[in-house]
């Protein structure tokens, strides 16, 4: 993309109606705009990343098996009627009325609708088990939207489902859904913790919450330090191996760790002393097992072994995608900006011209740009220097490729890892490699 002509528009002042960090970098990175209270456009950047990070929990839910889909954000109260929850959900439910007075719903979750759906194509213990999900947008008239696209009105879900014969067949999904969690969220990045929660609306009574470390979250959290130093893609679980799976919840729920709600001063007693860590932290997932809680009322059973009627056991499982965006930024920024993991970056690397209109600047930096074939960020607007190198580290990418006349001459480029700050003067083709 060529930032002259782009819709990236970066803002020089702190915007006054942001609190926290991740708020104030997206507006300013140009990244989103809220378009009514809670709910933001996603500029061309800003979507870049929301969809670079939908890829990744896509991509994770389909290595544990999970089959993707895609249902619509509109749905009948009837079907809500069904399970009960239609009464039951409040004043978050946005509640809509169509020309021939029929009653729809902007879906807050999608339990209903699903359990309709395999209704008709789950008939025997054989069908069984089955995952799926979807990454659609979702509706809830939080109370106090704030902090951006952390508690929006309009938010992206990936929302996962689970369909099994029995208690232990849904305890083997819900593992392989903690799994597939714990490697979106170490892919993007992040150090999330689950942690035992409770299951509010969704209900159901196994639960866990997974929580990124942040001064500004929304959850009080307490955890032991040994948990940060696991590597979920090293260690090698085979999500279709129940004792895999087993060892893995094993480890990954050993360490105590537990929201303030859920906080067991016996259990936190017998944490080592040194490894005890509490702090503060962004809801970034959540995992439910709740049985036969909707199976049962809409009716949903399969044949059994025996011929007999059986309920479906069921769970779902939730990843905040848009809320991700924010919680990656709470986690990776410093005073001038953001700082882009190269797995969510909208653009892998900027290429700064110093001076647009100088034959050999402007040839080099051409050059440069086709090597990306597009897909890098090309600052070739008629600015300072300065402006280019503070809008550059605002943005974030992970490279930039800096190109002054002196250099240019000789092919030399200036590149700057933004993590690091580390610059190495070299030339456009070593550049290229090492950028990968
Ligand atoms: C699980 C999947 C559910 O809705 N039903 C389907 C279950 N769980 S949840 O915990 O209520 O939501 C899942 C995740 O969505 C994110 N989230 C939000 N993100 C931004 N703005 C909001 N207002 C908002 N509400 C929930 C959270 O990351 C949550 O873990």
């Amino acid at each position: 993309m060529r930032l002259s002509r782009s819709l990236i528009p970066t803002l020089k002042e702190t915007p006054s109606e942001a609190q926290i960090a991740s708020h104030r970098l997206m507006l300013r990175a140009g990244l989103v705009r809220q378009t009514a209270s809670g709910i933001y456009a996603w500029l061309p950047a800003g979507w870049k990343v929301l969809q670079n990070i939908a890829r990744i929990v896509a991509e994770e839910q389909e290595a544990v098996g999970t089959q993707a889909m895609l249902m619509p954000t509109i749905q009948s109260a009837d079907l809500w009627r069904q399970s009960g929850r239609y009464d039951a959900y409040g004043p978050e439910m946005l509640r809509i009325t169509d020309r021939h007075q029929r009653e729809l719903l902007y879906g807050p979750t999608n339990e209903e609708m699903l359990t309709d759906l395999v209704r008709s194509g789950l008939k025997s213990y054989r069908d069984l088990p089955q995952m799926l999900f979807h990454i659609q947008w979702k509706f809830r008239d939080e109370v106090r939207p704030r902090f951006g696209v952390m508690r929006g009105r309009e938010f992206l879900m990936k929302d996962a489902y689970s369909f099994d014969l029995d208690y232990d067949g849904a305890v083997i999904s819900y593992r392989k859904q903690m799994l597939a969690y714990m490697r979106t969220f170490q892919r993007l990045g992040l150090k999330a913790i689950p942690m035992v929660a409770d299951t509010g609306p969704i209900g159901g009574n196994l639960s866990h919450e997974f929580i990124v470390l942040a001064p500004t979250g929304e959850s009080g959290v307490f955890f032991d330090a040994a948990f940060e130093e696991i590597d979920w893609e090293k260690a090698s679980f085979d999500s279709e191996s129940p004792a895999d799976l087993e060892r893995f919840f094993q480890l990954a729920t050993e360490a105590y760790a537990a929201t303030d709600e859920k906080h067991d001063e016996a259990e936190w007693a017998k944490v080592p002393a040194d490894r005890k860590r509490e702090g503060r932290g962004i809801e970034v997932g959540h995992i439910f097992y709740f049985g036969t809680k909707y199976s049962e009322p809409m009716g949903l059973t399969v044949s059994g072994r025996d011929g007999a009627a059986v309920v479906p056991h069921m769970g779902s499982y939730g990843v905040g995608v848009s809320r991700l965006a924010g919680a990656i930024i709470e986690a990776s920024h410093d005073d001038a900006g953001i700082i882009w993991p190269d797995s969510v970056a909208p653009f892998p690397a900027v290429i700064v011209n110093l001076k647009p209109g100088d034959e050999a600047c402007d040839a080099l930096c051409e050059q440069a740009y086709a090597a990306f074939k597009g897909k890098a960020l090309y600052d070739d607007r008629e600015e300072r220097a300065g402006a280019k190198f503070a809008d550059a580290d605002l943005m974030g990418h992970p490279w930039q490729i800096v190109v002054g006349p002196r250099g240019a001459k000789t092919g030399m480029v200036e590149l700057k890892r933004r993590a690091t700050g580390e610059k190495v003067e070299l030339s456009l083709a070593d550049a290229l490699a090492k950028i990968g």
